[in-house]
């Protein structure tokens, strides 16, 4: 049977009748039937992948790429009239992460299948997500994200455990869903869901009792924790994860017939940041209480537990008061000692402590003593983790630390998102880069090629047509033809998103002196803020605030565009990322640990406006600085700020006339008359008093390099050249070759 016929035998009629709905459900269930028939990946060691987020996007297309139907479902659809990318809009979106960490976990799904390994994730189903983001009276507001349907991709087991808490023991029930490989077998995303949730324990928007555990813990990813109740759950949360995925672990092994003592040999747990640590001490607690001597299930677990540090952000490097894990865990607490007191007998640097003065137990810490593995994710990251923030750690352990830079999966991240660009290649080189992402540096030989370097600006004129028409949906007008400027990521102050505000403001005044550019210029963001961080809210009031006035001013709006798409998520990346011209990468020098949107943007032939911070080193490394635009201090130097406190904001405002002209106009009466005078208000203060992340040592030379960045577009060949050439070196950002590094260096799958 052809596509068509296995279709019209699932909707009883002829293609051209059905309806999308009907026919969406068809390819849903085709596809679940496609990817159960595959082979599941084995061998004598499997990889659970644990994470608190696992931030999927669709998954239709994505199945249907890797099962090799996509071109044939499209074609045969298209034959009948049908749109394939109409009928994936019916498909919601898993809100099952927040941002980098969890996108890089699917996309490392997606390349362990592909490269045969056997490798599953753990994680928890949370029926509202993250939150829905939408605007309201130009700020952000948060809804339950209701993104679960009746018959989707989860499958319910019939495997369920205990869980036990002090007030209660609830049941964790597992779900699973088929990760297909490209071209391969298959692996599992295995969910854990509270048995006895209750979706109706949520009020107005996304507040609910943080004190009925019994009820709440799979209702949000990262529920409030601005105080206690929330800080607690956020504990019990965890638990719930790792008590269940470490059940599930010695299922597994004792179902295969081994001792829980030969744990490492089948098994390798992967930590992804510290919210799953507590799978050390449970699987700990679990192997003794099925009468394996305690150092023997040490020695057994800190054969198998490797972790992924994703952050050096002080604050968020998870420390729990013991006090509430007696509360939450106090089955843990024992273990947690008895872990500590083992380290001061080796060591009695304070510093290493997993339980400090302050009874505060340092999550990463347990992790670094009791794993074999610790890895940073770019470079630059491991090499501060190393000499600087886990300084001692790297000396007690040489040889644990090593670094693994992240990569994204090109199925999703080009040939799902931008087939135009997809085809074009395979047309030049061949099909060989789906399976081996280096061969796109064949593309190099084309870099002289007029043709191909039209052909490319065609493409990228095509994608960005596309995003203007979804916009238009949006009650948004961009013209296609003005430099799409793309900032999207998560909201945060080191990422600094207000500095682009600052450059906006900057621009704006210079159109109203007229003073025009060249093109006109669309910025874009996407963004979503933590509900309880303050600052980055009172930014994307910011941002909202700008757009209007920019937008609404006739005299300015020819020339530029701002705008801030509602909710972003995976579906919006897959059609921003294509439709960029300008990467912005500008988070302060040594703060974003990787990054892994500016590895998506220049897979789709978009130039880099960065810091030498996180992957943007390792781009610049290899497009060479020709092919990428650099500005702001480096690591070295705002480290050396931060270790003598010398950086000040009053240093630039309000000494600085250019500077203080920037920060004045946030305040301004037209801004007022427009915002909240409290958020605006409370924004410039933290700006021209904290600026903690340094956004105004870096101002000028940002709006410099945007500016010359913006006059070097009008070279349309040599731009074209640009984009070619960060192309072909997008290889090395396959998490093809990521997941490969881990294989070799920590896992030893096969
Ligand atoms: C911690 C404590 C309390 C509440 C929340 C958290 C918390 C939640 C989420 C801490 C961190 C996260 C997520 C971190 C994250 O996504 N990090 C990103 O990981 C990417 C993949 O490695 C990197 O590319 C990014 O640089 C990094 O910011």
């Amino acid at each position: 049977m052809n596509i068509r016929e296995e279709l019209e035998a699932r909707l009883n009629v002829p293609l051209e009748e059905a309806g999308n709905v009907a026919i969406y459900e068809a390819l849903l269930a085709l596809t679940q039937e496609k990817a159960a028939a595959l082979p599941t990946i084995t061998g004598k060691k499997k990889l659970y992948y644990v994470s608190a987020e696992f931030l999927l996007g669709k998954l239709l297309s994505n199945n249907l790429i890797n099962l090799g139907l996509f071109d044939a479902v499209r074609a045969a659809l298209k034959d009948a009239g049908k749109d394939l990318t109409e009928i994936e809009e019916l498909e919601p979106e898993p809100s099952l992460g927040n941002g980098g960490l969890g996108r890089l976990a699917a996309c490392y799904l997606d390349s362990a299948a592909t490269l045969d390994l056997p490798a599953d994730g753990v994680g928890l189903l949370y029926h509202f997500g993250l939150f829905r983001q939408s605007f309201e009276n130009l700020k952000q507001s948060e809804y339950p994200d209701e993104w679960l349907e009746e018959q989707a991709w989860l499958r319910k087991t019939d495997i369920s455990f205990p869980v036990a808490f002090p007030e209660a023991t609830v049941e964790a029930v597992l779900y699973e869903l088929d990760v297909p490989g490209y071209g391969a077998g298959k692996n599992k995303l295995r969910l854990f869901d509270l048995k006895t949730v209750d979706e109706t324990l949520v009020n107005e928007g996304i507040d609910f009792d943080k004190k009925a555990i019994d009820k709440n813990l799979t209702l949000f990813l990262y529920p409030d924790d601005s105080d206690r109740d929330g800080r607690l759950l956020r504990v019990y949360q965890q638990y719930f994860m790792v008590s269940a995925a470490a059940q599930l672990i010695l299922r597994e092994l004792e179902a295969g017939g081994h001792a829980l003592t030969d744990l490492p040999e089948y098994a390798v747990i992967q930590i992804n940041d510290t919210h799953p640590s507590m799978i050390i001490p449970e699987l700990i607690r679990l192997m003794t209480a099925r009468g394996v001597a305690f150092d023997d299930a040490v020695a057994a677990v800190e054969k198998t537990c490797a972790y992924t540090n994703h952050t050096i952000l002080a604050e968020a490097l998870e420390k729990w008061p013991l006090d509430y894990l007696e509360e939450a865990v106090p089955g843990l607490v024992p273990v947690i000692q008895k872990l500590d007191r083992r380290v001061r007998e080796r060591c009695d640097d304070e510093e290493v402590a997993i339980i400090d003065e302050d009874e505060l137990v340092h999550m990463a810490r347990m992790d670094i003593h009791y794993g074999f593995s610790v890895n940073g994710v770019a470079a630059l990251h491991t090499e501060i983790l190393q000499t600087s923030e886990l300084k001692v750690f790297a000396e007690l352990y040489p040889g644990k630390f090593t670094n693994k830079t992240n990569g994204v999966t090109f199925r999703r991240w080009l040939m799902h998102c931008n087939p135009e660009l997809s085809g074009f290649i395979t047309s030049l080189i061949g099909e060989g880069w789906k399976k081996d992402a280096d061969q796109l540096e064949k593309l190099l030989a084309y870099r002289d090629d007029p043709a191909v370097l039209a052909k490319l600006l065609e493409i990228k004129q095509e994608k960005k047509l596309q995003l203007a028409n979804t916009l238009v949906l949006w009650d948004v007008e961009v013209d296609p033809d003005s430099i799409f400027d793309v900032q999207i990521k998560r909201l945060h102050e080191y990422k600094r998103q207000q500095m682009n505000a600052l450059y906006i403001i900057w621009k704006y005044l210079e159109i109203k002196a007229g003073r025009l550019p060249r093109r006109p210029i669309t910025l874009i963001f996407g963004a979503k803020a933590a509900p309880a961080y303050i600052i980055a809210k009172d930014i994307i009031h910011l941002i909202l605030c700008l757009s209007q006035i920019v937008n609404n001013d006739p005299e300015v709006s020819p020339w530029m565009k701002v705008v801030m798409v509602e909710n972003y998520n995976v579906t919006w990346a897959e059609q921003l990322i294509p439709a960029c011209d300008i990467s912005e990468q500008i988070s302060l020098a040594s703060k974003e640990a990787s990054g892994t949107g500016n590895m998506k943007l220049m897979l789709n032939g978009a130039v880099t406006l960065g810091t030498l911070d996180g992957a943007n080193v390792e781009i610049s490394q290899l497009v060479g600085e020709e092919n990428i635009a650099l500005f702001g201090e480096k690591s070295a130097k705002v480290m050396e700020l931060y270790a003598e406190e010398s950086y000040a904001p009053k240093d630039y405002y309000p000494e600085d006339p250019e500077i203080e002209r920037l920060l004045d106009f946030i305040i301004s009466p037209q801004m007022m008359r427009l915002g909240d005078p409290e958020n605006l208000g409370r924004l410039y203060r933290d700006m021209t008093r904290k600026d903690w992340f340094m956004a105004l040592l870096d101002v000028k030379d940002y709006i410099a390099a945007k500016e010359r960045l913006l006059a070097e577009y009008e070279d349309r060949t040599a731009w074209a050249k640009r984009m070619l050439v960060n192309i072909a070196k997008a290889g090395f950002f396959s998490s093809d070759r990521a997941v490969a590094q881990y294989n070799e260096d920590i896992w030893h799958l096969k």
